[in-house]
């Protein structure tokens, strides 16, 4: 190896390591927006610590992607915009991809659905469909196991936002 390939190679051995592990110190990081249409809002960010802060439900249910039951933790939908202090009728809920999903403020129960922040205990990648996962609790009831909920299942949950 001649002097310029060795530095070359020294040169890319911090960009591999970075590579490895910056998409794991990334997932930490990536915050839910949620915001109002009414402009007097401010948006909020809440990332898993934020998130974590408040008071968690935890279901174990099986569910239509998942093998077997899966237990998942987070905080409920209704709680998380109760912070917004928005008026609204509707929540529109917006994946990483821009999958959008809207659901009337009125079907939210105090804990159904959650944003799910863990499956298993265990925080969950984006490849996992995480970080955040609006769930429901399947088995518990007739009508979570509807077409309805599941499409209000969205999985890589970016932005919510609430809307007249
Ligand atoms: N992020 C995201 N969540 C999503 C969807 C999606 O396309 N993207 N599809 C929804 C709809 S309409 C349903 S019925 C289920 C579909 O799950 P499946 O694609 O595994 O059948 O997930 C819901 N959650
Ligand atoms: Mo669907």
């Amino acid at each position: 190896m001649t002097k310029t390939h060795r530095s070359k190679a020294l040169l890319a051995l911090p960009i591999l390591l970075l590579t490895c592990f910056a998409p794991a110190a990334a997932l930490s990081n990536i915050a839910l927006q949620l915001s109002a249409s009414s402009a007097q809002t401010a948006t909020l960010e809440l990332d898993l610590t934020a998130l974590d802060a408040f008071d968690q439900v935890e279901f174990t249910t099986t569910t239509i992607w998942t093998d077997g039951a899966v237990t998942f933790t987070g905080v409920p939908l209704k709680t998380l915009l109760l912070q917004l202090r928005a008026n609204g009728q509707t929540v529109e809920m917006v994946a990483l991809n821009d999958y959008t999903v809207t659901m009337p403020i009125s079907e939210l129960e105090d804990d159904v659905p959650i944003v799910a922040t863990r499956i298993n205990g265990a925080p969950m990648s984006v490849r996992d469909k995480g970080p955040f996962w609006v769930v429901f609790p399947y088995d518990r009831d007739v009508r979570y196991k509807t077409e309805t909920a599941y499409s209000r299942s969205i999985w890589q949950l970016n932005r919510l936002r609430v809307t007249d």
